[in-house]
């Protein structure tokens, strides 16, 4: 028996080093009689609500919509072609949180949220890629999931405001998931879900943050530390260098001041730790309970191991 049974017959250990981030995994049966915590009925509650993000997608073309909707919208939607997209709905339905008690496997601080989606026949959001890893865990009824190539930022997108649509998929796999079946996407590799018939399908997704993203919010750590900046001295200067273009010199006391400001262990162990547990939705702690932890070694100046624990971005 495998350790997580919703890998199916794959043990954690093959999983990570085989699959995860690498190559797309489907589990048939990876939940057995899997009953959807949720239904379209409920996801279209959700949606109607201010502080729950949500889409709509519609049409052939995959028009997008952003929620909160009026109790009307659903009602003028078309009987085929549409899919309605709740983000973060583990934070709102217990229930749908207990699922991520399946992925023990990997560290909970990786996990983003739980997003909802309910289909009419023909509904999806178009062939597309992400840059994080994703479970699709099929709820009700049947989607067929097609893979493709390997993309990046390069791929040619079609013009479509607001989703990035593939201008070329090519698939290389397709399967039709029934209830309780789950197809794991690494990130970069196209794919491409449609309601066959009217479903729901619950994406696990992951976080990765962008290395601008962490500079970004690593620069505002060290600000608010209020420790003394270091800065910039000047290369070996020569008169000549006054009218010349910068000199790779230049650059070069640039690279090095600031990997000397990143080369700090303790540093990144705390502000990741940090970082990684900012709860999704910051304003809305009193509502969604959000809870997310981490905890992280560091080393003391004698050589001695410290273990610190964080919750919501704060040390606890
Ligand atoms: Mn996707």
């Amino acid at each position: 028996m495998a350790d997580f049974p919703i890998l199916g017959d794959i043990g954690a250990e093959e999983f990570l080093a085989d699959y995860w981030q690498k190559k797309p995994l489907l589990v048939r049966g990876a939940i057995t009689d899997f009953e959807p915590p949720v239904d379209g009925d409920e996801l279209a509650g959700l949606a109607l609500e201010p502080e729950v993000e949500s889409r709509l997608i519609v049409g052939s073309d995959w028009q997008m919509e952003q929620g909160p909707f009026d109790e009307s919208r659903f009602a003028s939607l078309p009987p085929s072609n549409w899919s309605l997209l709740v983000q973060a709905v583990d934070l709102w339905v217990p229930e749908v949180a207990e699922l991520l008690q399946h992925f023990g496997f990997l560290p909970p601080w990786r996990i983003d949220d739980i997003m909802v989606s309910y289909a009419e026949d023909g509904g999806g959001v178009g062939p597309h890629f992400d840059y994080y890893d994703v479970f699709l865990l099929q709820g009700s009824g049947r989607r067929k999931w097609q893979i493709g190539q390997h993309c990046d930022s390069n791929s040619p997108v079609a013009d479509n405001a607001n989703l990035k649509i593939l201008a070329d998929f090519a698939a290389t796999d397709e399967w039709i998931l029934e209830p309780g079946d789950m197809l794991y996407i690494p990130p970069k590799v196209a794919h491409w879900g449609t309601a066959v018939g009217d479903c729901t399908t619950f994406s696990i997704g992951f976080r990765a943050p962008a290395a601008t993203e962490m500079l970004d919010d690593l620069a505002t750590e060290l600000l608010s530390r209020g420790q003394a900046p270091t800065f910039l001295t000047d290369p070996p200067l020569r008169p000549e260098m006054a009218r010349a273009s910068i000199s790779p010199a230049y650059i070069a006391q640039v690279r090095s001041l600031l990997l000397e400001t990143l080369n700090d262990d303790q540093l990144l162990a705390e502000w990741f730790a940090q970082y990684m547990t900012e709860p999704k939705y910051p304003m809305l702690l009193d509502e969604t309970g959000e809870k997310r932890t981490a905890s992280v070694q560091t080393f003391e100046s004698d050589g001695s191991a410290v273990i610190s624990h964080y919750e919501n971005g704060l040390k606890a």
